[in-house]
Protein backbone atom coordinates (compact mmCIF):
# COMPACT_ATOMS: atom_id res chain seq x y z
CA UNK A 1 0.00 0.00 0.00
CA UNK A 2 1.33 3.43 -1.23
CA UNK A 3 2.28 5.80 1.59
CA UNK A 4 0.99 9.38 1.83
CA UNK A 5 2.23 12.00 3.56
CA UNK A 6 0.21 13.99 5.87
CA UNK A 7 0.27 17.15 7.97
CA UNK A 8 -1.22 17.64 11.25
CA UNK A 9 -1.71 20.42 13.57
CA UNK A 10 -1.77 19.68 17.35
CA UNK A 11 -2.75 22.37 19.61
CA UNK A 12 -4.00 22.50 23.53
CA UNK A 13 -4.73 25.61 25.92
CA UNK A 14 -6.01 23.40 28.58
CA UNK A 15 -4.15 21.34 30.95
CA UNK A 16 -0.45 20.85 30.96
CA UNK A 17 -0.28 21.75 27.72
CA UNK A 18 3.51 20.59 27.02
CA UNK A 19 2.94 17.22 28.69
CA UNK A 20 -0.28 16.68 26.71
CA UNK A 21 1.78 17.97 23.50
CA UNK A 22 5.09 15.96 24.18
CA UNK A 23 3.14 12.70 25.05
CA UNK A 24 0.67 13.31 21.80
CA UNK A 25 3.98 12.56 20.11
CA UNK A 26 4.98 9.72 22.13
CA UNK A 27 1.28 7.71 21.14
CA UNK A 28 2.19 9.07 17.33
CA UNK A 29 5.37 7.19 17.83
CA UNK A 30 3.31 4.30 18.65
CA UNK A 31 1.08 3.91 16.08
CA UNK A 32 1.40 0.98 13.96
CA UNK A 33 -0.58 2.68 11.09
CA UNK A 34 1.64 5.49 11.11
CA UNK A 35 5.29 6.34 10.55
CA UNK A 36 5.72 9.91 12.64
CA UNK A 37 8.42 11.11 10.06
CA UNK A 38 9.22 14.59 11.47
CA UNK A 39 7.50 17.43 14.29
CA UNK A 40 8.16 21.31 14.92
CA UNK A 41 8.62 23.18 18.35
CA UNK A 42 6.18 24.19 20.03
CA UNK A 43 5.06 28.18 20.26
CA UNK A 44 3.19 29.97 22.27
CA UNK A 45 0.34 31.84 20.55
CA UNK A 46 -2.50 33.92 21.08
CA UNK A 47 -5.52 32.72 21.10
CA UNK A 48 -8.20 33.32 17.58
CA UNK A 49 -11.85 33.22 18.73
CA UNK A 50 -13.12 33.84 22.40
CA UNK A 51 -11.30 35.47 24.92
CA UNK A 52 -9.16 32.38 26.59
CA UNK A 53 -5.73 31.34 27.78
CA UNK A 54 -2.94 30.68 25.49
CA UNK A 55 -2.11 28.38 23.05
CA UNK A 56 1.10 25.77 22.82
CA UNK A 57 0.67 24.92 19.19
CA UNK A 58 2.92 23.06 16.60
CA UNK A 59 2.85 20.64 13.66
CA UNK A 60 3.52 16.76 12.96
CA UNK A 61 4.64 15.19 9.46
CA UNK A 62 2.96 11.81 9.57
CA UNK A 63 3.18 9.04 6.51
CA UNK A 64 0.03 6.85 6.46
CA UNK A 65 -1.64 4.46 4.30
CA UNK A 66 -4.88 4.98 6.00
CA UNK A 67 -7.68 6.53 4.16
CA UNK A 68 -8.17 10.42 4.83
CA UNK A 69 -11.54 9.63 7.11
CA UNK A 70 -9.45 6.87 8.91
CA UNK A 71 -6.47 8.62 9.79
CA UNK A 72 -9.25 11.26 11.13
CA UNK A 73 -10.77 8.50 13.49
CA UNK A 74 -7.81 8.12 14.71
CA UNK A 75 -7.21 11.47 15.97
CA UNK A 76 -10.67 11.89 17.17
CA UNK A 77 -9.68 8.85 19.72
CA UNK A 78 -6.42 10.64 20.34
CA UNK A 79 -8.33 13.68 21.39
CA UNK A 80 -10.91 12.00 23.40
CA UNK A 81 -7.51 10.16 25.26
CA UNK A 82 -7.12 13.81 26.97
CA UNK A 83 -11.34 13.92 27.94
CA UNK A 84 -11.60 16.40 25.10
CA UNK A 85 -15.29 17.59 24.43
CA UNK A 86 -16.51 19.26 22.02
CA UNK A 87 -18.14 22.53 23.30
CA UNK A 88 -17.98 25.88 22.21
CA UNK A 89 -16.69 26.42 18.71
CA UNK A 90 -12.85 27.66 18.82
CA UNK A 91 -13.11 27.87 22.34
CA UNK A 92 -10.42 26.29 24.69
CA UNK A 93 -9.26 22.43 24.43
CA UNK A 94 -7.01 19.80 26.00
CA UNK A 95 -6.00 18.72 22.53
CA UNK A 96 -7.13 19.76 19.23
CA UNK A 97 -5.41 17.72 16.08
CA UNK A 98 -6.54 18.84 12.84
CA UNK A 99 -5.53 17.34 9.64
CA UNK A 100 -4.28 20.14 7.89
CA UNK A 101 -3.07 17.96 4.42
CA UNK A 102 -3.80 14.48 3.09
CA UNK A 103 -0.69 14.49 0.30
CA UNK A 104 -2.26 16.71 -2.82
CA UNK A 105 -5.53 15.83 -1.84
CA UNK A 106 -8.60 17.87 -2.02
CA UNK A 107 -11.74 16.63 -0.34
CA UNK A 108 -15.03 17.70 1.26
CA UNK A 109 -17.74 15.54 2.87
CA UNK A 110 -19.68 16.11 5.98
CA UNK A 111 -16.86 15.12 8.56
CA UNK A 112 -14.08 16.33 6.94
CA UNK A 113 -12.47 19.06 4.41
CA UNK A 114 -8.80 18.94 3.50
CA UNK A 115 -6.81 20.89 3.29
CA UNK A 116 -8.22 22.49 6.65
CA UNK A 117 -10.23 25.66 5.48
CA UNK A 118 -8.56 28.43 8.05
CA UNK A 119 -5.28 27.04 7.78
CA UNK A 120 -3.72 29.53 5.09
CA UNK A 121 -4.71 32.33 7.51
CA UNK A 122 -3.18 30.83 10.36
CA UNK A 123 0.03 31.77 12.00
CA UNK A 124 -0.50 29.74 14.82
CA UNK A 125 -0.69 26.71 12.07
CA UNK A 126 2.07 28.43 9.36
CA UNK A 127 4.93 28.93 11.47
CA UNK A 128 4.94 25.46 13.03
CA UNK A 129 4.39 23.72 9.20
CA UNK A 130 7.33 25.98 7.54
CA UNK A 131 9.48 25.20 10.02
CA UNK A 132 9.16 21.31 9.06
CA UNK A 133 7.77 21.64 5.12
CA UNK A 134 8.49 24.88 4.13
CA UNK A 135 8.18 23.77 0.44
CA UNK A 136 5.24 21.53 0.28
CA UNK A 137 2.61 23.18 -2.23
CA UNK A 138 -1.09 23.89 -0.78
CA UNK A 139 -2.85 21.92 -3.01
CA UNK A 140 -5.68 24.65 -3.58
CA UNK A 141 -3.76 27.70 -3.72
CA UNK A 142 -0.61 26.11 -4.83
CA UNK A 143 1.46 28.11 -2.85
CA UNK A 144 4.41 26.95 -1.11
CA UNK A 145 3.80 27.22 3.06
CA UNK A 146 6.78 29.37 3.31
CA UNK A 147 4.69 32.00 0.26
CA UNK A 148 1.47 31.42 2.48
CA UNK A 149 3.40 32.46 6.19
CA UNK A 150 4.87 35.36 4.31
CA UNK A 151 1.28 36.85 3.81
CA UNK A 152 0.02 35.95 7.33
CA UNK A 153 0.46 38.68 10.79
CA UNK A 154 2.88 35.76 13.14
CA UNK A 155 3.24 38.49 15.94
CA UNK A 156 1.24 36.15 18.66
CA UNK A 157 3.26 33.57 17.43
CA UNK A 158 6.35 32.50 19.97
CA UNK A 159 8.79 29.94 20.17
CA UNK A 160 7.61 28.32 23.59
CA UNK A 161 11.04 28.12 25.86
CA UNK A 162 11.16 24.79 27.94
CA UNK A 163 13.20 26.35 30.96
N1 LIG B 1 -13.37 18.62 10.38
C1 LIG B 1 -13.50 18.96 9.08
N2 LIG B 1 -12.31 19.00 8.48
C2 LIG B 1 -11.39 18.68 9.43
C3 LIG B 1 -9.97 18.55 9.40
N3 LIG B 1 -9.28 18.78 8.26
N4 LIG B 1 -9.33 18.22 10.55
C4 LIG B 1 -14.52 18.52 11.27
C5 LIG B 1 -10.04 18.01 11.70
N5 LIG B 1 -11.40 18.10 11.79
C6 LIG B 1 -12.07 18.43 10.66
O1 LIG B 1 -13.93 20.22 14.82
C7 LIG B 1 -15.22 20.34 14.28
C8 LIG B 1 -15.39 19.34 13.17
O2 LIG B 1 -14.54 19.66 12.11
C9 LIG B 1 -15.05 17.91 13.51
O3 LIG B 1 -16.16 17.21 13.96
C10 LIG B 1 -14.52 17.33 12.19
O4 LIG B 1 -15.39 16.34 11.67
P1 LIG B 1 -13.71 20.45 16.34
O5 LIG B 1 -12.28 20.12 16.61
O6 LIG B 1 -14.77 19.79 17.12
O7 LIG B 1 -14.06 21.99 16.51
P2 LIG B 1 -13.14 23.20 16.51
O8 LIG B 1 -11.71 22.75 16.49
O9 LIG B 1 -13.59 24.09 17.63
O10 LIG B 1 -13.54 23.89 15.18
P3 LIG B 1 -12.64 24.22 14.02
O11 LIG B 1 -13.45 25.05 13.05
O12 LIG B 1 -11.95 23.01 13.51
O13 LIG B 1 -11.64 25.15 14.72
P4 LIG B 1 -10.13 25.10 14.52
O14 LIG B 1 -9.85 25.57 13.16
O15 LIG B 1 -9.56 23.81 14.95
O16 LIG B 1 -9.75 26.23 15.53
N6 LIG B 1 -6.07 29.92 18.54
C11 LIG B 1 -4.75 29.57 18.67
N7 LIG B 1 -3.82 30.49 18.96
N8 LIG B 1 -4.37 28.27 18.48
C12 LIG B 1 -5.27 27.27 18.17
O17 LIG B 1 -4.87 26.10 18.03
N9 LIG B 1 -7.58 26.71 17.64
C13 LIG B 1 -8.83 27.04 17.45
C14 LIG B 1 -9.76 26.04 16.91
C15 LIG B 1 -9.29 28.41 17.70
N10 LIG B 1 -8.29 29.33 18.07
C16 LIG B 1 -6.99 28.98 18.22
C17 LIG B 1 -6.63 27.62 18.01
MG1 LIG C 1 -10.38 21.24 15.26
Amino acid sequence: MKNIQCAVALGSNLGNSFNILEETIHIFRQLSEVYLKSYSHWYETVPIGPPQPNYLNGCAILETYLAPDKLLEILFKIEQQWGRVHRERWGPRTLDLDLLLYGDLILETDILTVPHPHMTRRGFVLVPLAEISPHWVHPVSKKKIIQLLDKVDCSGVNLYQTN
